[in-house]
């Protein structure tokens, strides 16, 4: 179970974030609604929320998640692999060391963003991407080994991050599309196969029994709920068109 979260507001410069989605700017007032509801949906799940001030240096400051990896034993920062993204790690490490005695770090020439991060028990799946590379992701195994947990690295090629296109949704259910459906790894697992029509669905959270989806994806909430969870709507409409998911917005721990 997970008790507390941390969010950031977006920041107007959101507008010019990353992104190769095309579907145009993402309207910024609209953003902050979302931005509040998402915020409402994981109180609803019992978390506490931190909400961190926007910060315009950063425009994709919003999503969060890539700077930071917290497990029950210890909180890692990341070096994200966006050049313009590197530096949201500094204020964080304020905030997670309100959280965490131990706090590890993640070292150029190593690379890691956290969305590329999927946690199943005590494994972590890290996927090696255009943000995370080898060095990065065996820094990460190294300091989680040391914590007594494991992971290992999966290979991606379609898709931005390992979460854009996986999501654990504990009890061995695994929501999946594209390249990951194929994945020798992941056939131990029960597959939710999501629809390539709906892909953006896939990146769907568990937080503490309720899935969190983005709203617009019918296919895939008919296939959550068949397998027995409750579900809670988010629209996310603006920070998709930065690449963005549900997990991104969030730090969950
Ligand atoms: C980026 O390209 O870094 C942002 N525009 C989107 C990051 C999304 N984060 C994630 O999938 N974990």
């Amino acid at each position: 179970m997970f008790t507390k979260a941390i969010v950031r507001t977006p920041c107007k410069a959101m507008v010019d974030g990353l992104s190769s989605a095309d579907l145009g700017k993402p309207d910024y007032q609209k953003a902050l609604l979302q931005h509040a509801d998402y915020i409402e949906a994981l109180k609803e799940c019992n978390l506490q929320v931190t909400i961190l001030q926007a910060d315009e240096e950063f425009p994709d400051s919003t999503f969060v998640e890539d700077v930071a990896l917290m497990t029950p034993r210890c909180a890692i920062l990341t070096n994200p692999g966006a050049p313009t993204r590197r530096l949201e790690t500094r204020s964080m490490l304020e905030t997670i060391r309100e959280f965490y005695a131990d706090v590890g770090m993640i070292e150029a020439p190593g690379t890691v963003d956290a969305g590329d991060i999927m946690m199943v028990g005590d494994h972590y799946y890290i996927g090696l991407s255009e943000r995370t590379n080898q060095a990065g992701a065996k820094q990460m195994i190294t300091i989680l080994e040391n914590h007594g947990l494991h992971g290992s690295m999966v290979e991606l090629t379609e898709v931005l991050h390992l979460k854009t296109g996986l999501g654990y949704l504990e009890n061995n259910n695994l929501l999946a599309c594209g390249e990951f459906l194929r994945k020798a790894e992941f056939q131990r697992y029960h597959l939710l196969k999501v629809d390539p029509d709906e892909a953006y669905a896939a990146n769907s959270v568990w937080v503490n029994g309720t899935v969190l989806t983005p709203r617009g994806f019918p296919k895939t909430t008919t296939l959550i709920k068949s397998a027995g969870y409750t579900i809670r709507e988010v629209d996310v409409s603006e920070f998709q068109k930065l690449d963005g998911g549900l997990s991104c917005l969030s730090l969950r721990f």
